[in-house]
């Protein structure tokens, strides 16, 4: 179960961020909206929440998830892949320091981006990919191993189309793990049951399980349909001014 989450509300400069996404620049005010739904969907699935100050020497800054991994055992703070991401860690970093006896750090050359980083119960699919390199995933594997849990690498650099391994699948609990049909064969996944996203809902694979619930986001009927049947409770967010800057639902938060 989750308690907390961290989040950081979209700056003024959010349109100066990274993206690949052909969707033109994203509407502020209707970012922020989005975000406090989505905080309010937090709260209703029971955390409580954390609320960063909008960084604005930022703009990728309301992506929390890259900066961080935290676990039940032990917590990490990553070396983003993107340079002008780096600064973001030290923010985050102090808001874990009162939480966490102690917080690991990724090093140079590794890097990690925290949308690569897909935790299924007590073990970890690192996704080595455009951001996160095969040094960061090796740092990342062997703090996680020393605290007792499994970690898999999930090599998806092949995969351009997905920018983060959580890009393309999410962790539903039960043994599951919705997925884009892409990632089908992957040898790291063979052992996990598969839920299949559709190639036309693809952006709906990065969805949420947050405690009862899971977080989907809004206009994908068929992924909501597929989790319904399986009995889980959804609950559908606007995301598209995230979208346009390439962020899905899970890097909105750090959810511990
Ligand atoms: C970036 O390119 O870094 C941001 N514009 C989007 C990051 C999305 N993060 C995530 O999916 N975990």
């Amino acid at each position: 179960m989750f308690k907390q989450a961290i989040v950081r509300p979209p700056g003024p400069g959010f349109a100066q961020g990274l993206t690949t996404s052909e969707l033109g620049p994203p509407i502020y005010e209707l970012a922020l909206e989005q975000h406090a739904a989505y905080c309010a969907a937090l709260e209703t699935c029971g955390l409580s929440l954390i609320r960063l100050e909008a960084d604005e020497r930022y703009p990728d800054s309301t992506f929390v998830e890259d900066t961080a991994i935290l676990a039940e055992r032990c917590a990490i703070a990553t070396r983003p892949g993107a340079p002008s991401r780096q600064g973001e860690v030290a923010g985050v970093r102090a808001a874990l320091a009162g939480l966490y006896p102690s917080i690991h750090s990724i090093v140079a050359p590794g890097t990690v981006d925290g949308g690569d980083i897909c935790q299924a119960g007590e073990r970890f699919f690192i996704g080595v990919t455009a951001r996160t390199n095969p040094a960061g995933a090796e740092q990342l594997a062997a703090i996680l191993t020393a605290h007792g849990y499994a970690a898999s690498l999930v090599d998806i650099r092949a995969m351009a189309e997905l920018l983060h391994l959580k890009s393309g699948l999410a962790w539903l609990g039960d043994g599951r793990m919705l997925m884009v049909e892409a990632l089908a064969d992957h040898p790291a996944l063979a052992d996990v049951e598969h839920v299949y996203v559709n190639a036309d809902e693809a952006y709906a694979a990065n969805c949420v399980r947050v405690n009862d619930h899971v977080l989907v986001p809004a206009g994908y009927p068929g992924v909501e349909r597929t989790l319904r049947a399986l009995g889980y409770a959804t609950i559908a967010l606007d995301m598209s001014e995230f979208q346009k800057m390439d962020g899905g639902l899970s890097c909105l938060s750090l959810r511990f």
